[in-house]
């Protein structure tokens, strides 16, 4: 049986019930697409995820892939490289494409609600398949010979990856030392050494297509310090002809000099990527323009959508498979008779704590889901106004405000609540590898480090997306709670939840008041600003919060009216789901936004002026 659980009931509320994006579809740019066809293609991939993808999830975990040291190759396990055929053969990935390259105009909300399936099924299957996004950025970016080579990489199926790190340059990408020097036929050849590329080596697929930031030298004006001096270049793994894609038999001088060895995601390949060492790695500067760090954005904004998702996948399974758990583990009596020794003993979900537990579990997995799919719904409002040949300037602010959400918050959350709550449900069985919740734990624990640390996301929150966005998708956002909170609900079921809202938005508020105040001051004290980092994680914390407990709110107004028109009993119990999830959630978590408030406003830095050996 699938160790993967899906929830395509809940993830249809999100997308038709909640999001309205039945109303996008038949629309340019969507206009192949209708309601019946996107609700058959979400039907198919949950399918093919459970039944298929899912079967080498442990397997491939037990075997990671192979690292053959002499010809600096590596071999990925048989059961694993099954799966990614097979998801590769069902072309599905080809809806993430651009038309323009063969694919097709798929709003980024039906994208995303599939990536939730592959990924919660087998989620490093997901890493080696990044040639969508690649060939999207590449197209975006590029001359037409690098069109070309994105089309020729599409029609071979090319894996990709994005070589940013460096061993002294992590969260500092700004600090990477990789060098390009410009050869007289217009191609690049790069010098360095990247660590931690995943998927940067693997028997996967036929070629692998670098994208690397490296610096490039003796070019007059270009190549400075900092990420500004960065330039992105596409660096095959194998020499092709350009003009009819096929492989020349010639290596290119990018090799695998080593993989890592990890915690989880064993399966994903991660690589340290050694760049002309023995042999010229040579490559093609993006769009002829040193705008490097720009357009590797371009990926990491997809990137880190694609580690939120990743991660309240995982918690979703984690959750379902707890709760499947918890409705057959029979130990101790009713809590209401413990003092009866001879009292029928009951599952556990009769005892109050374990309801605690999943109530917990459900509301976060549910929230977070929508937290991606309202990200992805705002992402559908920036291409359906591209194509109108309007501006989406908002829809954008709004979206670049959201990621860090998504990618911070949904990771933080997931991991936590998978170890606290999802494994525990299961006592002792929880940590043992007969259920699939201990590899949960250990493959969601790399989303809060990848593609961005959570202190990076927090920064990036503040920093760029509130500050430098002068506040404006911020006010939007918070704008659109405090509307929903001040609107009574036709049930009135949610009011007292309302009202908890309300309340945390003013806390929020305040926050980023704070935070701003503080770093106004920076202009007279320079150590201002520490007080502004001391505060920025938890901005992104109580930001999330909000939206998520708004998000459950909407879910429940809409499960309140449903109610009201006689749904079949499966819908009942999914709807009231809904409104109990909610109110827990805005119960539970809400007031600590409170407390949160409390305690941002009395940071001070006295943190920083502690010796570094009082630590
Ligand atoms: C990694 C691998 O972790 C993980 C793999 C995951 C699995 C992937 C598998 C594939 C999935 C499929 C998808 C991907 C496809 C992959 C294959 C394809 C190739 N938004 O603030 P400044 C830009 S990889 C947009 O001064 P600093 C902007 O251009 C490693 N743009 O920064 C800006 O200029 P301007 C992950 C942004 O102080 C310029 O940067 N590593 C944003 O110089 C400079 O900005 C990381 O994620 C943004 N949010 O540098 C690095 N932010 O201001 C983490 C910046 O003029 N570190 N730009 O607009 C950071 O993000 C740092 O904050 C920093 C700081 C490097 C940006």
């Amino acid at each position: 049986m699938s160790h993967y659980k899906s929830n395509l009931r809940d993830i249809e509320f999100n997308l038709f019930e909640l999001l309205g994006r039945d109303r996008v579809l038949g629309e340019a740019p969507y206009t192949e697409l209708d309601l019946d066809t996107a609700k058959f293609i979400l039907r198919e991939v949950e399918r093919l995820s459970r039944e298929d993808l899912a079967e080498s999830f442990e397997e491939a975990d037990r075997n990671p892939p192979v690292y053959d040291a002499s010809a600096k190759t590596v071999t990925v396990t048989p059961a694993f490289a099954a799966a990614y055929k097979t998801w590769m053969d069902a072309e599905w990935w080809r809806l993430r494409v651009l038309p323009e390259l063969g694919g097709s105009s798929t709003p980024s909300s039906l994208n995303w609600a599939l990536a939730e399936f592959v990924q919660g099924a087998n989620p490093a299957l997901w890493t080696y398949v990044g040639i969508p996004t690649a060939a999207r950025v590449i197209y975006r970016h590029g001359t037409d010979r690098d069109k070309r080579i994105a089309q020729i990489a599409v029609d071979n199926r090319w894996g990709a990856t994005m070589l940013l790190t460096e061993p002294d340059a992590g969260s500092d990408v700004g600090a990477g030392r990789t060098r390009a020097v410009a050869n007289p036929d217009g191609t690049w050849n790069i010098h360095g050494v990247k660590r931690f590329i995943t998927a940067g080596e693997h028997d996967l697929a036929d070629n692998i297509l670098h994208l690397v930031l490296a610096r490039p030298v003796g070019v007059d004006g270009v190549g400075g310090p900092g990420t500004k001096g960065l330039s992105l270049f596409l660096v095959p793994k194998n020499h092709f002809d350009l003009e009819t894609g096929a492989l020349t038999g010639e290596r290119n001088g990018v090799y695998a000099t080593n993989i890592e060895k990890k915690m989880g995601m064993n399966v994903s390949t991660t690589c340290e990527m050694t760049l002309g060492e023995d042999t010229p790695a040579r490559g093609w500067l993006l769009g002829e323009v040193h705008d490097g760090i720009a357009q590797m954005f371009d990926v990491i904004e997809d990137a880190r959508m694609m580690v939120g998702s990743k991660a309240i996948a995982t918690l979703s399974s984690g959750y379902l498979n707890a709760l499947e758990y918890a409705k057959q583990r029979v130990q101790g009596a009713d809590l209401a008779r413990s003092a009866d020794k001879s009292a029928p003993r009951v599952t556990i979900t009769h005892h109050p704590d374990v309801r605690r537990s999943l109530l917990t579990q459900k509301a976060y997995a549910e929230g977070m889901r929508s937290l991606i799919l309202y990200t992805a719904a705002w992402q559908d409002e920036i291409a359906i106004a591209t194509a109108a040949g309007q501006g989406a300037s908002l829809a954008e602010s709004v979206n670049d405000l959201l990621l860090p959400i998504v990618k911070g918050y949904g990771s933080e959350r997931s991991w936590v609540i998978l170890g606290t709550e999802s494994l525990q449900t299961l006592g002792g069985s929880g940590y043992l590898r007969d259920y699939p919740i201990e590899q949960y734990v250990r493959d969601a624990k790399i989303d809060t480090v990848y593609e961005g640390t959570t202190a990076i996301q927090a920064q990036d929150l503040f920093f760029r997306k509130v500050i430098r966005d002068r506040g404006r998708a911020l006010a939007h956002v918070l704008g659109e709670i405090t509307a929903f909170a001040d609107s009574p609900d036709p049930a009135g079921d949610i009011a007292a939840e309302r009202a908890l809202l309300a309340g945390a938005v003013s806390d929020v508020e305040q926050i980023v008041a704070k935070m701003t105040g503080d770093l106004a001051a920076v202009k007279d004290d320079p150590a201002a600003v520490y007080r502004v980092g001391l505060n920025a994680t938890r901005l992104l914390y109580v930001l999330g919060d909000a939206v998520v407990a708004w998000l459950l709110l909407r879910s429940a107004r809409i499960a309140e009216t449903a109610l009201a028109e006689n749904p079949s009993a499966a819908d009942v119990a999914f709807y009231r789901g809904k409104i109990t999830a909610a109110r827990f959630f805005a119960r539970e978590v809400l007031p600590g936004v409170a407390a949160q408030r409390a305690a941002a406003l009395t940071v001070d830095n006295f943190v920083m002026d502690l010796d570094e050996g009082a630590f």
